[in-house]
């Protein structure tokens, strides 16, 4: 099968060496090593095709990738060395841009930004966006169903894609990319596969909905004392501004630290330090009135009535990205601070603000010595809530073994509290043992069934998202 392969996709789309694997073999964070039979790059669908065809003939397994950037590892393989890497990267094409439909059609390894760049060339936007959207591809963000810093507005990729194209495991074409904004054919195989994490097959290209390009931006760093004001601030900013607020993400005093221990070039916003950071970005369409005056006015009365300390207004588009960037690189300052057990979750948006407080306080003080560093996307009831060890351990090894007892404790206080174990991160293989304890038996017994009615032979990404029986 692997000569096949290698006359079939040629020297540019089959590589078993070793030096040009590595870099493919092991998650962002450094936490999982897989090994692979081959590295597959295929440049077109019909390539794509034909690897899932021989994969099925011979029972070999498939693990997709786009641009390496999962939290969970759902695109690592596994270390036995059986499987063939399936990297979309050569599939960058951005096949057609439509102002009337408002819709991109992209291939599955179109980078983010590459995306947002084309959009803006016809006047439009691709409204979704993350720390890592340099790197992160398409085929990887729709396999996640990917959230970001634009989900209060706009949602999560779900919500974005509306077609798709995609190789069964059957090795069947689903050619799904017809932007139909309507189409009630029965169950949905689009949504299905959105969020399937390359276990239902490979996502090779989509139809997204692109939005209108913003005209003017407002960033704003506000400093405050604690979450329940934050959420209070946010219910204000909406209700006074209708739909021009699209991000309202919060940091705690120790994540904006740590960025500026870690990143060079990073200074803190305002004067004091605040135990509770929150940025805000407020858009309006063109030819609406500038946000900057209504957001300004906004927080002078909140600082008045004592429901913030501190903010600033970004001044100039250099300022609204230096702002930016002290948020989105977050999770690489925590990777430089070593390793953590880290928890995606959501629970409840009027949840949240009591979550920050006593899950922290829960935790350090049942794991004696730990710290948890717990931010992100307040507004969307999604917290990345970190555990860092205790300063005198060995922390991988840590991560390993309390570790584990940590992600049960915080898993628990979620499930509590009607909340999910993974908010926009997915299952991979980090959560896998997780998501068996704690999903009910419904859950898993319709997630099962439609892996065995799509995936018989168990071929796509094995190992990931789907518990064993
Ligand atoms: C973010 O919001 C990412 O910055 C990463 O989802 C979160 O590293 C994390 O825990
Ligand atoms: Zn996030």
């Amino acid at each position: 099968m692997l000569a096949a392969l290698e006359r079939r996709l040629g020297p540019k789309g089959f590589t078993r060496d070793p030096a040009d694997m590595a870099p493919w073999l092991s998650d962002w964070r450094g936490r999982v090593h897989g090994q692979a039979a081959a590295l597959l790059s295929p440049a077109n669908t019909d390539e794509v095709q034909a690897i899932v065809s021989l994969a099925a003939e011979n029972r070999v397994a498939i693990v997709p990738q786009g641009g390496n950037s999962s939290m969970v590892a759902g695109a690592t393989p596994s270390p036995d060395g059986h499987a063939l890497l399936l990297s979309l990267r050569r599939m960058n094409a951005i096949r057609s841009l439509s102002v009337e439909d408002n819709v991109a059609v992209a291939e599955a390894g179109v980078i983010l930004s590459d995306l947002h760049d084309a959009a803006a060339g016809i006047g439009r936007r691709f409204p979704l966006s993350l720390g890592a959207r340099g790197s992160a591809r398409i085929g990887g963000l729709i396999s996640t169903n990917a959230g970001g810093t634009q989900v209060l507005r706009f949602g999560t990729m779900r919500s974005l894609v509306v077609g798709i194209e995609a190789i069964l495991p059957s090795g069947e074409r689903f050619d799904g990319l017809s932007a139909l904004r309507k189409d009630n054919r029965g169950y949905d195989l689009r949504q299905l596969l959105v969020g399937a994490e390359g276990t239902l097959g490979v996502v090779t290209a989509a139809s997204l909905r692109l939005v209108p390009a913003i005209g003017a931006r407002a960033v704003a760093w506000v400093g405050l004392a604690d979450p329940h004001a934050a959420l209070t601030l946010l219910r204000r900013l909406e209700a006074a501004t209708g739909e021009a607020i699209e991000s309202f993400e919060a940091m705690p005093a120790n994540a904006l630290a740590m960025v500026l221990r870690h990143i060079p070039g990073t200074r803190a916003p305002l004067e004091c330090a605040h135990a509770w950071n929150i940025l805000i970005e407020a858009t309006a369409p063109s030819g609406a009135p500038d946000p900057v005056e209504r957001l300004t006015g906004l927080l002078a009365q909140a600082a008045e009535e004592g429901l913030i300390e501190d903010a600033a207004i970004a001044a100039n588009e250099a300022q609204a990205e230096a702002f930016w960037k002290l948020r989105e690189v977050i999770a690489e300052a925590e990777r430089a601070e070593g390793p953590a057990a880290k928890h995606d979750i959501s629970v409840p948006v009027s949840v949240v603000p009591d979550f920050l407080i006593d899950a922290r306080a829960a935790v350090e003080s049942r794991f004696a010595g730990t710290r948890v560093v717990g931010f992100g996307h307040l507004g969307d009831g999604n917290i990345h809530f970190n555990v860092l060890p205790p300063p005198d351990v060995d922390g991988k090894a840590w991560v390993e073994g309390e570790g584990k007892a940590v992600n049960a404790f915080v898993h628990d206080f979620v499930g509590a509290r009607g909340g999910s174990l993974s908010a926009e991160h997915g299952i991979g293989q980090l959560k896998l043992a997780e998501f068996a304890r704690t999903a009910g038996p419904a859950r898993l017994h319709v997630l099962r069934a439609i892996k065995q009615a799509l995936d018989p032979l168990g071929i796509m990404n094995p190992g990931k998202l789907i518990p064993p029986a």
